[in-house]
Parts: structure tokens; sequence; C-alpha cells
């Protein structure tokens, strides 16, 4: 492929619901632009966008992929992200690649979250906006009142610039409101006609003309004055618009049929900005000063790794996008991160799962670079000569967790290890082995998103795994202040073992153990005051009732007696926890769980279910305020063990549209039904 200067090079995101297309958009372009000679499906499996086996099993885009193509002397690349909550993270990546961010509406699916989340994505990431509308060919669809919907939902800055005449569930013409010119397609070959009766000509009309004049004060006179723009006005004043973000285009299209498809290409390259204009970052110095970083192949280099593929088979390659000089293996570099400096063998192009080796890759440009074996996603790869970070993609937090085993016993390693390379692909994915539990747990979006893990682990790294609820890290504490004594005494053979202690047990505020004494006459040596507490300590790390961690205890050794022959520390250390056995088994006992904080923002009329929902799970409302958006945002504490699936429920209520935090906060008491039943799980498991 050509090398093309940033001036000449397009990022763009296709972002929006799952299904909506942009996939098949992808595949049409690759298709208009002659990449390849016949367009592939979704459904089929053989689109260049959707390559991984995972894609194609289940007929959906798990991971961000990209397609460049070369049109009428520019590149283009296409970003196209997954449009599934779960595989979110591939948006996130997506979106911190691109100069620009389409989001595309399915006709027939019409405005709802994934749209929603694009618009988000982009205005988080001030990146110009441009909505494409995609499929034709449905006759029940109301083209007109999804444009209306859009500027109710996003504001009146949302500007249809290429819309189809509709008649009889047809497009029968396509009009471009810019330039007020008509056409016929015949697949993706346009011909121009005259203009035909269009309804809704004078409307978009003018508000194409009124987003023109409003970016410049001359332009405004003339509008107000009621001259015509000459063509070159309209078209810098919509690229100017859409850069600045005070309008989104809409551009409709059928990528299935390719209909408007040139329109959309020619669009990006007329109106969207391209990376010599867009591209340019503030990154930061050592010093955590800022440090712009202009779209410049003369300066020194500085690129950010945005994803990364981490193959067992293919190996590793790092998705890099160029901000400023040139990134090839002639390119001394630093990995700004670890200090160290990284060593490129080759640069490719990528083209869905194809490698295209390039010379270099320059400033406002995308590549990959094969085998860094130190780099990770968010990494800046820069000059030694100018230290600078970029931002790296900013993943949500996982909020759906599961429990991981490995089917056959002893391959925990194993697991570990695959899970450790997958989350190099997908940073946000959670991991951890929770010593407490004894537990592997894996934390991502949802079930979708750890099946693929389960999958990946099976397929590329030959370990089956099953997931299971979470064990719940519960605790103990004692309610009644008893003294006891602990005595530990043997005879056997040569020299005996002799430790006896009396001890007082009772609740106190501290976070596990607070030893104290207050021995009087010698009757315990002081210096074996150490061993008794080290005895408790241990002692402490299971429970009388369920095996559970003890908390908030204290402990005050007042009396015992020793031998001065046969006692020692090991002889004290065993009497302290015999005297613990003793002593908490008496003294009221009881199970706390882990309680946490929910703070979970959703639409107005989610309300009640959330408050429905957050009793059922035992917790407490404890507060409701108004967010932006119609939403609201409800406060609570709920235990933690009735929260595992609470993000699927979520997603399912609010249609996607809810969000949540949820983080621990302290222990209380589990109610006594709870409590017997975690008891008698845990004697269960003591048997077993
Ligand atoms: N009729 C019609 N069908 C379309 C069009 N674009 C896509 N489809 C169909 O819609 C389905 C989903 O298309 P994809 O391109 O995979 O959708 P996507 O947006 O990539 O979905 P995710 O990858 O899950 O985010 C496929 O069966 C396509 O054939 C279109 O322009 N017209
Ligand atoms: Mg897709």
């Amino acid at each position: 492929m050509k090398q093309y200067k940033a001036d000449k090079i397009f990022n763009i995101a296709l972002t929006g619901h799952s299904g909506a297309g942009k996939t098949t958009m992808a595949e049409a372009m690759l298709y208009m632009t002659g990449v390849i000679d016949r367009m592939g499906k979704t459904n089929d499996g053989n689109t260049v966008t959707d390559f991984d086996p995972e894609e194609i099993k289940r007929k959906v885009s798990v991971a961000l992929a990209i397609a460049p193509v070369e049109w009428k002397d520019s590149k283009i690349n296409v970003l196209d992200a997954p449009g599934l909550y779960d595989f979110m993270a591939g948006a996130v990546e997506a979106v911190r690649a691109a100069d620009t961010v389409a989001i595309v509406v399915s006709a027939k699916g019409g405005i709802n979250v994934g749209t929603e989340r694009g618009f988000k994505f982009a205005k988080k990431a001030h990146r110009p906006k441009l909505f494409i509308i995609n499929g034709m060919c449905d006759p029940n669809v109301d083209y007109y009142a999804l444009i209306d919907e859009l500027k109710e939902r996003y504001g009146n800055n949302v500007c249809p610039v290429f819309v189809p005449v509709v008649e009889g569930g047809k497009a029968s013409a396509y009009i471009n409101v810019a330039t007020q010119k008509a056409y016929k397609y015949n697949g993706a070959k346009a011909e121009e006609v005259p203009m035909p009766a269009f309804h809704k000509l004078e409307e978009y009309t003018e508000s194409v003309k009124e987003a023109v004049a409003e970016t410049d004060d001359a332009l405004m006179d003339k509008f107000f004055g009621g001259e015509e723009f000459t063509a070159e006005e309209m078209a810098k004043g919509l690229k100017d618009a859409i850069v600045s973000g005070s309008i989104a285009p809409v551009i409709c299209v059928d990528a299935v049929t390719q209909n408007g498809m040139d329109v959309l290409l020619d669009g990006i390259l007329q109106f969207t900005p391209s990376a010599a204009e867009a591209a340019a970052e503030v990154g930061k110095n050592d010093a955590g000063e800022d440090v712009e970083i202009a779209v410049n192949e003369a300066d020194p280099a500085a690129a950010t790794i945005f994803k990364t593929v981490a193959d067992p088979f293919v190996g590793k390659l790092s998705y890099f996008k160029v901000i400023s000089g040139k990134i090839s293996p002639d390119t001394p570099l630093i990995n700004a991160r670890t200090g160290e400096s990284e060593r490129i063998s080759k640069v490719f192009v990528v083209r869905g799962k194809k490698q295209i080796d390039a010379p270099y890759i320059g400033a406002g440009d995308i590549g990959a670079i094969p085998k860094l074996s130190a780099a990770a996603t968010g990494d800046t790869l820069c000059a030694p000569n100018r230290k600078v970070t970029l931002a790296g993609p900013a993943y949500n937090k996982p909020s759906f967790s599961m429990a991981i085993f490995p089917k056959k016993k002893g391959e925990e390693d194993k697991v570990a290890q695959g899970i450790a390379r997958l989350i190099e692909e997908d940073p946000s994915l959670g991991f951890k082995s929770d010593k407490e539990t004894k537990e592997m747990v894996l934390s991502g979006k949802g079930d979708q998103h750890l099946d693929i893990v389960v999958c990946k682990l099976k397929t590329k790294f030959n370990v089956e795994v099953i997931l299971k609820k979470p064990k719940v890290a519960y605790r103990e504490a004692i309610r009644k202040k008893v003294q006891v004594q602990g005595r530990h005494k043997k005879q056997s053979g040569g020299s005996g073992q002799f430790g006896d202690v009396w001890i007082e047990f009772e609740p106190c505020d501290c976070a596990d153990l607070e030893f104290a004494e207050r021995v009087v006459g010698g009757s315990v040596p002081r210096n074996f005051f150490p061993a008794v507490e080290k005895g408790l300590r241990e002692a402490i790390l299971k429970g009388p009732l369920a095996g559970y961690p003890v908390v908030g205890l204290k402990a005050t050794l007042y009396d015992g007696s020793y031998h001065p022959v046969d006692s020692n520390e090991m002889a004290f250390k065993m009497a302290a926890k015999i005297a613990f056995k003793n002593g908490v088994t008496i003294a009221n006992p009881t199970l706390l769980e882990p309680v946490g904080s929910l703070q979970c923002t959703v639409p107005d009329a989610n309300m009640g279910d959330i408050m429905g929902e957050v009793t059922k799970r035992r917790g407490r409302v404890l507060g409701m305020t108004p967010g932006e958006d119609n939403q609201q945002i409800v406060e609570a504490e709920v235990p933690m063990a009735e929260m595992h699936d609470f993000s699927t429920y979520i997603r399912q209520v609010t249609q996607g549209r809810g969000r949540f935090s949820f983080d621990f906060v302290r222990y209380e008491d589990a109610p006594a039904n709870i409590a017997q039943k975690v008891i008698e799980k845990a004697k269960q498991e003591a048997e077993e």
C-alpha cells in the first residue's frame, strides 16, 4: 500500500449498536475501493473485519478490527468496533485511535443504547461525530421520523446531508442536501437525476444552511441577506461545523447494496478532519507537564499502543497510532513507561487479519509491530530525545465476576497463564487469586465477555475451565466477654511440652486482633508473651463457625503457669490456640457478611425496578438524586453475596442504559438464616 501523508489520512471509528451494520459497512468500503472483489457477510463468517474464530462462530464482532482503504488519493483507516456491551473494550480502543467517530444507526433498529454509547464515547473523547443511517430495504421504516428522533435526542445540531426519497418503502432517489443534487443508484453506481419532489427538501436545506452560516460572520450576513452560498462556502462551512462539533451530519446509506457508500467515502474526505488536522495531542513529560505533540513526520517519534493481540500461534502484535515522527525498524524508540528501548523488527499495515509489510508508519497513520515483548496496550513509544506519555484507551471497570476452575485438577497455573495472555489482549478483563476464598476470580463486562475467555482458553491455551458463582469472603466475630484456659501438656519420651494460659476474649473495635497482657507475679514468663500472641494470630485465621477469619477480637493474657524445663515457645503457642478454640466457641460467635455501597445510575423510568431489586437483594436504599439526561442516581448498601449477577439484571431492565459502581464498605452481622446456610455449607465442604 502507498505511503500517505497525514493530510491524506482519515481515521474513522464505526460505533453503534450491535447489528447496525458496521462490519458490513467496512466490507462495503473494502469492496468499493477495490480491496476485495466480493462482499462477505457476517452471517457467512467471511468478512474481512470479523475474522476471529469467536466472531465467525458468534456472527458478531468481538474485537476491534482495522480496514485501511484507499479512496481518491487518500487513505481511510476504518476502525470496525464491536457494538455489543460485553465487547465494549473494542469500541474504547477504536475511539482512542480515531479522529472522527461515526455512529451507525440501523434504519430498522432505530436509536438505542448502542447509539447512545457511541455518541457518549465521541463526546467524551472530544471527537467530531457523524451519524450514518444504514439499511434502506425495509418498507416499514419511517426515515424522516428517525431523523427527527435523532434531532430530538442529540439536539438541533444533527443535520441531514444525504437522505433518501422513500417511496413505497424503497429509496427511489437520494438527495445531497449540500449540493442540491439528486441521484439514483444501481448498486454502488450513482447516476444524477433531476431533483424529485421531496417534502423534506426545504427543511433539510435550511438546517444545513443555518449550520454553515454559524461558522462565519460573513456567511451569517449572507444567510440573513437571503443570498445563496457558493459550493466552496458550503463545503468549507460544513467541514468547519463538523470539525468544531457544532453539527453532526447524517448520511443515509445501504451497506449491503452499497447505495450511498460513495457519498459516505467522499463525505469522510470532504467533511471530516484529516489526521493532519485532528490527530495532534497533548502528552505528559517526566515532570508531569503538558507537551504538545504536533502531527509532523519530521518531529521526534511519538506513538500510542491502543490494542494488542497476544496469540500463542500468531504471536504478539501491538497496534499503534503515530502522532508524530515515523515508526520503522530504523527509528530508535523507548517505551515511556519502562524507560527501556524497544527493538522493532518490522512494521505492518494491518487489514483484518492480513499483515502488509510497510517501510514505515508515518504521523497520523495506524500500523502494527510484531513481537514487542515488554510493551502493553496504553504504552507510548517515543524517541529517546523527547520522552512523552500519551493517554491510553480509557477502559471501563469490570462489573461481573465469576470464580474460574480448571476441569482437570492441577491445571490452575495453566489457567492463570492463559488468562494473563488474554488480559494483554483485553485489559478490560480482571483476574485475581483470592487468598481467602482460595478461588481464582475472573471479571469482565458480562457473561458473554467471560464466555469468550472460556472458549479462548480451550482453543488457544488447551485448558478447559468452568465458571461458578464466586465464594463470599465472610468473617466471624464474638459478641460476649469470656475468660478461658488453654493448657498444652505432652510427655513423650525425653523432654516434655508444657504451656498453660488464661486468656480473656472480648469484642473490640479493632481490625483483627488486639493483644494485651496483665500477668502478675510471672505466672507466664515475659519471654513467652510473643509466642502466645503468635499462636492467637494464627488461630484467628480460621473461625469456629465456618472457618472464616475472626475479626474485632481483643485477647488479654492474664494468668497461666509454666514448667522450668518443659515450657517453650511452641508449647505456649499451642496453649494459646487451645484457649482461642475454647473461648470463641462460648463467646456467642457470629457470622459477618461483607456489605457494599452501590451507586446506580438509571433512567427515571427504572427507578421503581431498582428500588424493588435492592430490597429483594436484602439491601437498603440510602437516597436518590437526579442525574443528567433524565437519569436518577440511587445510592444503597447491599450485602455483597447478593450482587454477583447485578450487572446482568441492570442491563436487562434498563436495556443497557444503566450503570453502577459497587465497592466494599464494611462487615455486618449476617441474618440467622443466611449464616446457617453458610455454616452448613462449610461443614459439608470440610467433610468432603
Ligand atoms: N438489509 C440490510 N441488511 C444489513 C445492512 N447492513 C447490515 N445488514 C445486516 O445486518 C446484520 C448485522 O450486520 P453487521 O455488519 O454484522 O453488524 P455490526 O454493526 O457489525 O454488529 P456488531 O459487530 O455486533 O456490532 C447482518 O446480517 C447484515 O447482513 C444493510 O445495509 N441492509
Ligand atoms: Mg461487527
